[in-house]
C-alpha cells in the first residue's frame, strides 16, 4: 500500500511537471473556411482570391470577443491583413482622399493606428508614404513598407490588377491576465470623391490565431 501510495505520488508530481513545460496554448484560431463567425460582431464574410475571408470592410470593422480564458501571463494575437485597392496613406487632400488610417485594439487599447498606402511611386520619383510599421502620425514609409506580399490582385476598383491588393501579417505580444479579450480591427478611410467608397479601398483578415503564453 505504502509502495502504491508512492507511485501515485510520483505520477502526480510528473503530471504536474509536465504542465508546467507547457507554457502556450492556442486558444482561438478562425481561417473562416467553414463560415465561423462565433464571437464574432459585425462578422462580414467574404471569398478573396481562394480564401475566405472576414471582410471587407470600409468605415467599420469588427469585434472579437473570446471568454474562459485558462490561466495566463502574455496572450499573442496574429492574422493576415489584406488592404485592397487605392488606399493613399498619409496624404492629406483636405479631407478628400486621405489619411486612409487602419486600428487594431485589444480590450480597448491600440496596438496598430496606421495609414497604408497601395500607391504606386510617380514619374517624378515621389513615393505616397504610409506609416507603418509605425502609428500615424509623423512616420514617413514607402508605400508597402512590411508587407508580407505586396503583389495580390484588387478587388474593386482596381480589380484584378496585380498590386491591388497588399498582405501584411500582424502580430502582437501583449501583456494580459484576464479570463477574457476583445479584439476590434476598425478604419478610419477616407474618399468623398465617390458614391461607392468600399469599392474604392477596404480591407479584410484572414487567419486570426490566438494563443495564451506562461512564463
Ligand atoms: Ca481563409
Ligand atoms: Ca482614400
Amino acid at each position: 500500500m505504502k509502495r502504491l501510495t508512492g507511485i501515485i505520488i510520483l505520477w502526480l508530481f510528473i503530471g504536474s511537471c509536465a504542465k508546467e513545460v507547457k507554457n502556450e496554448e492556442e486558444v482561438y484560431f478562425n481561417d473562416f473556411e467553414t463560415n465561423k463567425i462565433e464571437g464574432i460582431g459585425n462578422a462580414i464574410l467574404e471569398n478573396y482570391n481562394g480564401s475566405m475571408v472576414l471582410g471587407r470592410y470600409n468605415a467599420s470593422g469588427f469585434d472579437l470577443n473570446l471568454s474562459n480564458l485558462p490561466n495566463h501571463k502574455l496572450v499573442e494575437v496574429s492574422f493576415d491583413l489584406y488592404i485592397h485597392d487605392s488606399w493613399e496613406g498619409n496624404k492629406v487632400s483636405g479631407g478628400v482622399d486621405g489619411p486612409d488610417i487602419w486600428k487594431f485594439m485589444v480590450d480597448g487599447f491600440l496596438y496598430v493606428n496606421a495609414t497604408f498606402s497601395n500607391e504606386n511611386c510617380n514619374n517624378s520619383g515621389f513615393c505616397p508614404p504610409q506609416s507603418y510599421p509605425s502609428d500615424f502620425p509623423n512616420a514617413y514609409n514607402n508605400p508597402k513598407t512590411g508587407a508580407a506580399n505586396p503583389n495580390l490582385p484588387g478587388v474593386c476598383s482596381l480589380s484584378g490588377k496585380i498590386g491591388g491588393t497588399t498582405l501584411y501579417k500582424i502580430k502582437k505580444i501583449i501583456e494580459h491576465s484576464k479570463s477574457t479579450l476583445l479584439m476590434q480591427c476598425r478604419d478610419q478611410l477616407t474618399q468623398t470623391n465617390t458614391s461607392d467608397p468600399k469599392c474604392n479601398e477596404s480591407w479584410s483578415v484572414d487567419n486570426i490565431r490566438v494563443k495564451v503564453i506562461n512564463l
